[in-house]
């Protein structure tokens, strides 16, 4: 019995840690400025973790066999376990955590904390049940006023985010339910949700928010390729959450400016 647990505990073991090394379900080839960075931090973190998993598991493996009951066994006593081994581990431990933290965080701050450069590019992301709306300033970079009570999810668009079309500064906003972006230029976002919590998650650019009722959550990332990239919410926030779907195109400068030009026109 105790080989064959052995056994069992190995083989899931080895058998799990095979789908990691061979990387049979890994990230999207990522298309932003710091995709590589976040990537070089996860497969960090994976071959630490791993190493420990492996350590661990072949241990308790390794000690069901040694202490299975072959007859001799004598009665248990109680111990108290090993303070010193306890420290020792507790301590390992910790180091691993709040150094994996303190070398990830400069890169998670990067989008966070630190401003936007000049001349980025200002889109707002609105979540509601269950679609994604995405806004742009216009000419007169000011995104125009939304109010509350003039949500209506049903028609969409403007009226799914509230703008108030009174106000000068809506008049050239754009809304649309599609994401575009110019290439290799940086996105000043701003994150908004009218209903509950939404995750605004585009894995191809490695970028993850939260979206909350009430705040408006300011982000910024750079898409380096062009190409169509899905955006899916991960958050569950209700029971069509499965298929709040979007798409992000980032495009080149030339197409971006002629769509814009295009939604502009059509606003006329
Ligand atoms: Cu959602």
């Amino acid at each position: 019995m105790g080989l064959a647990l052995l056994c069992l505990i190995w083989l899931i073991t080895f058998a799990s840690t095979y789908f990691f090394v061979a990387k049979t379900w890994w990230l999207p080839h990522g298309a932003s400025a710091l995709a590589q960075h976040i990537d070089g931090q996860f497969t960090l973190t994976f071959i630490l973790m791993g190493i420990v998993f492996v350590l661990a598991q072949c241990t308790l493996g390794y000690l069901a066999w040694k202490y299975r009951d072959d007859g001799s066994a004598r009665a248990v006593a109680y111990s108290h376990g090993n303070t010193k081994m306890e420290v020792l581990w507790t301590t390992l431990t910790a180091i691993l955590f709040i150094g994996l933290n303190l070398m990830g965080s400069p890169i998670w701050a990067a989008e966070r904390f630190d401003p936007p450069h000049a001349g980025a590019v200002p889109v707002e992301v609105t979540g509601m049940q269950f679609a994604w709306y995405f806004r742009y300033p216009g000419k007169d970079a000011k995104y125009g006023a939304t109010k509350p009570s003039l949500i209506d999810p049903s028609s969409g668009m403007e009226s799914a985010i509230g703008l108030d079309t009174a106000d000068p500064a809506a008049k050239d906003d754009i809304v649309t339910g599609t994401m575009y972006l110019p290439v290799g230029r940086e996105v000043d976002l701003t994150l908004r949700a009218v209903d509950v919590i939404h995750s605004f998650f585009v894995p191809s650019l490695r970028f993850k928010q939260d979206a909350v009722p009430g705040l408006l959550i300011h982000m910024h990332f750079t898409p380096t390729e062009v190409g169509d990239y899905e955006i899916a919410c991960a958050e569950l926030c209700g029971m069509g959450h499965y298929k709040m779907h979007g798409m992000v195109k980032v495009v080149s400068q030339e197409d971006f400016d002629k769509w814009t030009a295009q939604r502009e026109a059509e606003k006329q």
